[in-house]
C-alpha cells in the first residue's frame, strides 16, 4: 500500500493488551460499464438427499432434512423462502447419480436409501416415490421456488474400475420422470446432469466424452419432451469440481448451445473438523487463492462454450457437513459474503449455498428451522445487490474486502464492505473513478497508476449530481452479538436478527447517514451501503 493513502493512523490505547487504529481509505467504483451480470435469482440454496444416518466425526447433522423426509409443512421453512419472493433451490448432492425414480416402466426395484458398507458413500440406491415428488412441487409452487433438478447420471452405467464409471447413461428414468413432470405442469428451471464425477470424481467419475455424448442425448430428451411447452427447461452440468481439462473437453465435445449453465462446486476452506477454518475464513489471502478457479472457469467459457453461463452449484464452505460452530455461526458470513462477491466478479450469474437446512452449513437449523446469520446475508445480498457487477479498487489493506453493483430496483450503487481486521477501523471514502476518468482526459497510463493518479487527483465526492438526489447513505452493519464471532446470532445496526414474536421473518432497516458524516467499518464486521446518488451509467 502506498504509504502516501495512510494519511491518517491514530493509534487509540485501550486498557492493556491491544491497540485499535484507524485507517482512512478510499473505495474507488468505476460506474461507466459493469464488469459482469448476475441473473435476476443470484442467491440460490440447495437441498440434499443425506438421510439421517449422514454422519461426520460423530455427529448425524442432517436430522430430517433430506428431500426425502423434510418436513415441508413447517411454517418456517416456507416462511424462510418467501422472503426472497423467489429463491432459487437446487435438489442435488453426492447420492442424486443413485436415486431411481419411481414412475414409468421401472424394471429395477426402487427401495430408500439404507447405509451399505461397499455402497457409494455408504449407502444404498435410493427412491424418489412419486407421491413425495409431488408434495415437493407443490411446496414449490407454493413458496414460488426456482427449481433446479439434478439427474442421476451413473444410471445405467457399471463400474469399469476403482472409482470410474462407463458405459452409456440410460435415460429412461430420466424420460419417466420428465414426462410425469410435464403431465402434471411442475415448473422445473433447469435439469442437472450428474454430481461430482468431473475430473477425478468424487466417489464416482465419468469420462468427459463419455459425459458430452450423454448431454447431447439428454438435449435431445428435453427438446422432444418439452416440445410443446410454453417454456423448455435448460440443461445444466456437470456439477462437479473444476477441473479444466475435463470441463473443456465436456464443451467441446457436447457442443454449441447444448450445455447452458456450467456449474462448479467449491469447498475452499477444508474439512469440517479442520480447527483452523476460522483463521482461513479471516485471512485475505486464503480467500482469494479460489479466484483463479473463477477465472478459469470463466476463460473457457469464453473460449469453448460462449452459449453458457457459469454458476456454482454447490458450495458449503467447509465439506463433510461444515463446520460445527463455524458454518452455524456469524464468522461465516465472512466467507460467504466474500464468496458472492467474487464470484459475481466473475461473471458467474447463480451461487448455490449448501445447504438451505441440512448440515451445519445450513441457512436454517435443521431441527428449528431458525435461520442461522448466513440466511440474513444471503437476504440482504438479495435484496440490495442489483443484477450489474462494476470495477472496484481500493487502497486499502488486503483485509478489507470490497465489491460494488448497481443497487437492485432503484438508482445508484450498493456497496459491499468487509472488514477481516480485528484491530482496525476503516474510514472510507468513496471516490467515483467515473469523474476521475474525465479528469485524466484520456491520458494512458496503466491502469494502477491511473487509479492512484486520479485518486490523488480527486476531489470530488460522491455523486457530483448531489443535488438530484438524496445526501444519505443506507448503511446495513452486521457484527456478531456480543462481539463473539462464533455466535449462531447475527447483529443488524445493533439490533439482533431474530424472529419476531410472531415467528416472521424480522424486517431489515439500514441506517441513514449523512453522505458528508465519515463512513466507519469496524473491525470484524461486514456493511452492506447504499449510495442512492452516486452517478454511475452503468446503472441506469
Ligand atoms: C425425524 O423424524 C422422525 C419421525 O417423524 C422423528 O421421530 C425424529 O425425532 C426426527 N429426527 C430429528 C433429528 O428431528
Ligand atoms: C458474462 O456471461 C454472459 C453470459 O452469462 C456473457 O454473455 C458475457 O459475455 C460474459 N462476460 C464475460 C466478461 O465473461
Ligand atoms: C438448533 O437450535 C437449537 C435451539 O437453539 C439448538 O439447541 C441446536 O443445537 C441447533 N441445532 C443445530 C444442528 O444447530
Ligand atoms: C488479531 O488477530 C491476530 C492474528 O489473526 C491475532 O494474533 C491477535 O491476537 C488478534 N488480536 C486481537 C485483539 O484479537
Ligand atoms: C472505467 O471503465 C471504463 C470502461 O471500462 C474504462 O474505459 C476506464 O478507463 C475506467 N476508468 C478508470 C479510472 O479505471
Ligand atoms: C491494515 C490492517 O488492517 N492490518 C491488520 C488487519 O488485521 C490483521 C489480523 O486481524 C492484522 O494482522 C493486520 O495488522
Amino acid at each position: 500500500m502506498a504509504s502516501y493513502f495512510a494519511s491518517f493512523l491514530i493509534l487509540v490505547s485501550l486498557p492493556a493488551i491491544f491497540a485499535q487504529e484507524i485507517i482512512h481509505a478510499k473505495i474507488g467504483v468505476n460506474g461507466t460499464t459493469s464488469v459482469a451480470e448476475i441473473d435476476d435469482y443470484f442467491i440460490c440454496a440447495t437441498l440434499d438427499w443425506w438421510p439421517q444416518t449422514k454422519c461426520n466425526y460423530n455427529q448425524c447433522p442432517w436430522g430430517n432434512a433430506s428431500v426425502i423426509n423434510l418436513d415441508l409443512s413447517h411454517p418456517l421453512l416456507a416462511k424462510a423462502i418467501q422472503a426472497f419472493k423467489h429463491l432459487r433451490i437446487r435438489i442435488g448432492g453426492s447420492l442424486q447419480d443413485r436415486v431411481v425414480y419411481n414412475v414409468g416402466n421401472l424394471k429395477s426395484p426402487c427401495h430408500p436409501f439404507r447405509k451399505m458398507k461397499d455402497g457409494l458413500f455408504g449407502f444404498s440406491k435410493g427412491c424418489l416415490y412419486m407421491r413425495r415428488w409431488d408434495e415437493l412441487n407443490h411446496f414449490f409452487s407454493k413458496t414460488g421456488a426456482i427449481v433446479t433438478f439434478g439427474l442421476n447420471a451413473l444410471y445405467g452405467r457399471h463400474l469399469i474400475k476403482r472409482g470410474v464409471w462407463g458405459g452409456d447413461w440410460d435415460s429412461s428414468n430420466t424420460e419417466d420422470l420428465m414426462k410425469y413432470t410435464i403431465s402434471k405442469g411442475y415448473q422445473i428451471d433447469s435439469w442437472e446432469f450428474g454430481n461430482e464425477l468431473s475430473g477425478s470424481g468424487i466417489g464416482a467419475s465419468v469420462g468427459a466424452e463419455q459425459y458430452g455424448k450423454d448431454l447431447i442425448k439428454l438435449k435431445e430428451t428435453v427438446n422432444e419432451l418439452y416440445k410443446k411447452s410454453a417454456s423448455k427447461p435448460s440443461l445444466i452440468a456437470p456439477g462437479g469440481f473444476f477441473d479444466q481439462e475435463w470441463y473443456t473437453k465436456l464443451l467441446q465435445v457436447s457442443g454449441p448451445r447444448v450445455v447452458n449453465v456450467v456449474t462448479h462446486h467449491i469447498y475452499n476452506l477444508g474439512a469440517g473438523v479442520d480447527p483452523s477454518l476460522v483463521s482461513k475464513i479471516l485471512d485475505p489471502s486464503h480467500l482469494s487463492k479460489i479466484s483463479d478457479t473463477f477465472s478459469n472457469v470463466r476463460h473457457i467459457i469464453q473460449k469453448h462454450g460462449p452459449w453458457a453461463s457459469a454458476w456454482v452449484g454447490e458450495s458449503g464452505g467447509a465439506y463433510n457437513s461444515g463446520g460445527h460452530h463455524v458454518s452455524d455461526t456469524f464468522v461465516n458470513s465472512f466467507w460467504y459474503l466474500d464468496q458472492l462477491g467474487m464470484a459475481s466478479k466473475y461473471n458467474t450469474t447463480v451461487y448455490c449455498r449448501q445447504s438451505l437446512i441440512g448440515g451445519n452449513y445450513g441457512l436454517l437449523n435443521t431441527t428449528t428451522f431458525v435461520p442461522r446469520p448466513d440466511y440474513f446475508s444471503a437476504l440482504l445480498w438479495h435484496r440490495l445487490m442489483g443484477k450489474r457487477v462494476l470495477a472496484v479498487d481500493t487502497d486499502a489493506s488486503p483485509y478489507l474486502r470490497s465489491y460494488a453493483h448497481c443497487s437492485k430496483g432503484r438508482p445508484g450503487i450498493t456497496l459491499l464492505l468487509i472488514n477481516l481486521s480485528n484491530q482496525t477501523d476503516f474510514i472510507i471514502s468513496v471516490e467515483n473513478l467515473m469523474n476521475m476518468n474525465l479528469h485524466a482526459n484520456g491520458r494512458k497510463t496503466q491502469r494502477e497508476n491511473s487509479f492512484v493518479h486520479s485518486l490523488k487527483k480527486t476531489v470530488s465526492w460522491v455523486g457530483r449530481k448531489a443535488s438530484d438526489g438524496p445526501s444519505y447513505r443506507e448503511e446495513y452493519h452486521l457484527t456478531p452479538k456480543d462481539g463473539y464471532l462464533r455466535s449462531g446470532i447475527a447483529v443488524l445496526n445493533g439490533i439482533p436478527l431474530k424472529l419476531t414474536d410472531e415467528e416472521e421473518i424480522p424486517t431489515m432497516h439500514p441506517v441513514f447517514n449523512d453522505l458528508n458524516s465519515p463512513l466507519t467499518i469496524s473491525p470484524l464486521s461486514i456493511a452492506f451501503v447504499v449510495l442512492p446518488n452516486f452517478d454511475a451509467p452503468a446503472c441506469v
